[in-house]
């Protein structure tokens, strides 16, 4: 039998993914109007910095039942504000379907919200490994002053539903106060 070289590669050490399968996808500021409280604050940033890039591992199309898709997620740091930059956050369409995380570098918040609204928030540094359950929207938080890079696994059906997070957001944010992450609740999620 004749030993192939994989034409894939994922460095441990920053998350860069390679490969014939790898997809890169970035979200810039602009990209993000309305997930910011202050808006004052947000129409007076650049639209075009760049707030966060994906990398993905897809071998099989997205819907294909049982596959699995792999990434790499880096969030700069920065704050529109005083708050930290984050990703959209999601439930994933097929909401049974879970997820890993895991922190490769930085130091970031992941916040989690079920159904019912109700919130938790785990830390994610170098090494940390988060399950997040089906039925779980995510989204992660750069409370740091490096890039937060965390890994990702998750199934190639799961799909994305950013819908509800774009209606009603997420109950808490997480501002920078006196140089601390503080997670606070959002005003505008009261009742
Ligand atoms: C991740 C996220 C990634 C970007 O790969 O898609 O961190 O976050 P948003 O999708 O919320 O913009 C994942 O959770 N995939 O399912
Ligand atoms: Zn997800």
């Amino acid at each position: 039998m004749k030993l192939n070289e994989s034409t894939e590669h994922y460095n441990l050490h920053n998350g860069c993914l390679e490969g014939k399968y790898a997809v890169f996808s970035q979200k810039k500021l602009a990209q993000l109007k309305g997930v910011f409280a202050d808006e004052q604050a947000f129409a007076a940033k650049d639209g075009e910095e760049i707030v966060y890039e994906v990398s993905s591992h897809t071998v099989v199309p997205e819907g294909t039942p049982g596959g699995l898709f792999f990434g790499t997620s880096c969030i700069h740091p920065g704050t529109v504000g005083g708050e930290y930059y984050m990703t959209k956050g999601h439930f994933h369409a097929k909401r049974e379907c879970g997820e890993y995380y895991w922190g490769i570098s930085g130091t970031g918040l992941l916040l989690l919200m079920d159904e019912n609204r109700n919130c938790t928030a785990q830390l994610v540094k170098k090494n940390s490994l988060h399950y997040i359950s089906g039925y779980t929207a995510h989204r992660l938080v750069n409370i740091g002053d490096d890039d937060l890079v965390v890994g990702a696994c998750w199934p190639s059906d799961a799909g994305h539903d950013y819908g509800s997070i774009e209606t009603e957001g997420f109950p808490v944010r997480v501002i920078c106060r006196d140089g601390e992450a503080v997670i606070v609740d959002d005003a505008h999620a009261a009742g």
